[in-house]
């Protein structure tokens, strides 16, 4: 680690891995006759991190590889961490498809690699079609092939049983339209760097925010290296109308000016990252040589995953760091170990390395010792800039709040939802979308039935709807009767990546419900005329643990909707106007402690 560099001012200091940057794109000429012949080409669509991974080999970031891997080089990597010519490469680059795909394919076919919008970005001149071991892939990769890990689960469970090889050529990248200043090829970087007689670039690869000490490190490490800092913000693998690595850039972006002028560089990388630990730190320092970049910084848990439920951790610590140091001399890329950092009170400005005090920051983590910024925990002023924290932790009034109802047919949710619509369009000027069971079984599901497939496909593209409201920081209520508990977790999982999710669980019982059967379909089902009703002849699993439970049978729709409406409040979701009370626009009772199971409810990052 501590070996010197040969760094000759004037020539390619740092030649990419493997000697050559790799292009994958082809001259407009040919990119014209492949679109035009591109009739008669089977298709595949990528994934978004198929798209990742074509992009990192299009640009030469994954030089010296020229393709998705063949056979021959997969098992070596697998084993040794080497291509099958003795280059060091850690981590399998595959494209993996289903084997009724693979069955069509045959050696020399052209194949259309199309994006998600069905965009023709690559052609691929089918060379072989494989089989891989994805157990034994896991188990070198992740060190498991336990689903708990879930890249092994994906690599397990989604990604398809073969892989196809051949040559790519690369008609048109993916279009971007974010962060354009932010946004180069390696090639692009070389040159800038080379133009500006730049011979000495640090990378720091982070998939989070930068704090103060990340800052004060990397500031005085650059300093200290004579080096230009290259800031690598990793943005790669996301889904259509995800928002985060918005956030993520804007927040990166801010802290640009803390940096000397021309001292530091944002570049956004559409890597699509493994977690595979210590392979991931030596990967990342190929790819960042590819870059340009002379010197990597490495913190102790490099792209980690943290621990498993259980509490065992995934990776040891220093494994990256150590790997990646016994191969330093032939990647050629001094790697800078990331120390943790001190506060001290007396020097607000700085983070001194090896001093104790009871403010102790650890770098590579990244977290502030209150509590993850992301969960809303107050944050102390040292630990962050006031810029980057409103990126990453927008005040609990701006967070997406979706409110899902649960509950019989009958037990009153479209009625307190109505009314609570109402309520909340009195107090606030956010913007309330009200998906009612009924409502979107007409304009979204309407093709369905109420077998347990259909309820759950029924629920699920609700919760997706759902998402997306929240994820711009909308109110949503929904009001299904959404029986099976698996299937709420699952929205629950979906919308907590984008906002606050409330389950409100509507606990009339079945008698009342019954007693009051509105549409008269209670009395049908006991009839026998409607079959796999809920509740008479198909299940209802009722929540344990929802933050709000209400028995209607007792209180009127706006005393429940109150109820809510206090929840929100309490939790600091929503701020009561000034005048609420005063002017009667909020009844005094929803100012008072909600009659709720979960009062606390648990702030989410907002996008
Ligand atoms: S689910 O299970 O969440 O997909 O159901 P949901 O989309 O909320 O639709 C429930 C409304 O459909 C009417 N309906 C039935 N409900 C339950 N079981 C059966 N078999 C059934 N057939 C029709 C019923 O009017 C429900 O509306 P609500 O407002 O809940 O009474």
């Amino acid at each position: 680690m501590d070996g010197v560099l040969l760094l000759r001012p004037g020539r390619d200091p740092n030649p990419p891995h493997g000697g050559t940057l790799v292009n994958l794109q082809v001259s407009s000429e040919r990119a014209a006759e492949l679109k035009a012949a591109a009739r008669d080409f089977i298709s595949l669509d990528l994934n978004p991190r198929q798209l990742c991974d074509l992009e990192m080999l299009a640009t030469g970031a994954f030089s010296p590889l020229t393709g998705f891997m063949g056979r021959a080089d997969y098992e070596q990597v697998c084993s040794s961490m080497r291509l099958a010519d003795g280059t060091l490469w850690p981590v399998p680059v595959t494209l993996n498809v289903p084997l009724a795909t693979a069955e069509r394919l045959a050696a020399g076919q052209k194949v259309a690699l199309r994006d998600i919008e069905g965009t023709m970005i690559a052609v691929l001149t089918v060379a072989e079609i494989w089989r891989p071991d994805k157990v034994r892939e896991a188990e070198a990769l992740y060190g498991t092939s336990k689903p708990t890990h879930p890249e092994a689960n994906y690599l397990l469970n989604v990604a398809g049983e073969a892989c196809v090889a051949g040559t790519i050529e690369v008609v048109e990248l993916s279009a971007r339209h974010d962060f354009l200043s932010f946004r180069g090829a390696p090639a692009a970087l070389r040159a800038a760097f080379q133009a500006a007689g730049t011979h000495l670039v640090l990378a720091y690869q982070t998939h989070k925010a930068m704090h103060r000490a990340h800052v004060e490190f990397t500031r005085n490490i650059a300093r200290a290296h004579n080096a230009h800092l290259l800031i690598q913000g990793v943005v790669g693998k996301k889904d259509l109308g995800e928002t985060t690595h918005y956030a993520r850039a804007r927040a990166l972006r801010a802290v640009l000016d803390r940096y000397p002028p021309d001292g530091a560089r944002l570049n956004l990388l559409d890597l699509s990252t493994r977690q595979c630990g210590p392979r991931a730190t030596l990967w990342h320092a190929i790819i960042n040589k590819n870059y340009g970049c002379t010197h990597f910084v490495v913190g102790h848990d490099h792209h980690d995953l943290g621990e498993y439920a259980d509490g065992a951790p995934v990776y040891g610590r220093f494994q990256g760091l150590e790997l990646a140091a016994r191969h330093e001399h032939e990647l050629g890329v001094r790697l800078v170990p990331m120390r943790n950092l001190i506060y001290e009170e007396d020097h607000p400005e700085h983070f001194l390395v090896g001093r104790t005090s009871q403010r102790h920051v650890s770098v590579p983590d990244g977290h502030s010792p209150f509590g993850r910024p992301e969960r809303g925990h107050e944050i102390a002023q040292w630990f962050s800039y006031p810029a980057v924290l409103r990126q990453i932790v927008p005040p609990r009034q701006q967070q997406g709040i979706t409110l899902f109802f649960t509950g019989l047919s009958g037990s009153g949710k479209s009625t307190v939802a109505q009314v609570l619509v109402a309520k909340l369009m009195e107090v606030s000027s956010r913007p309330v979308t009200l998906l009612d069971g009924d409502v979107v079984r007409k304009h979204l599901s309407s093709e369905l039935g109420f077998s347990r497939e259909h309820r759950d496909l029924n629920i699920l593209r609700l919760g997706y709807v759902s998402s997306l409201i929240a994820s711009h920081g909308g109110i949503v209520i929904c009001a299904p009767i959404a029986p099976y508990a698996q299937t709420r977790a699952q929205v629950r999982g979906m919308i907590e990546q984008h906002g606050i999710f409330i389950e409100v669980y509507i606990a009339t019982p079945i008698s009342m419900c019954e007693t009051r059967d509105r549409k008269g379909l209670y009395a049908r089902a006991r009839a026998g005329l409607i079959k796999n009703f809920t509740g008479v002849s198909d299940p209802y699993e009722a929540p344990t643990a929802a933050e709000i439970a209400i028995d209607t049978s007792n209180i009127s729709p706006q005393q429940a909707a109150d109820d809510i409406l206090a929840y929100l409040f309490a939790g600091g979701l929503i701020e009561p106007p000034a005048d609420a009370a005063d002017a009667g626009h909020v009844a005094p009772e929803a100012q008072a402690a909600p009659r709720t199971q979960r009062p606390e409810a648990e702030p989410r990052p907002a996008r």
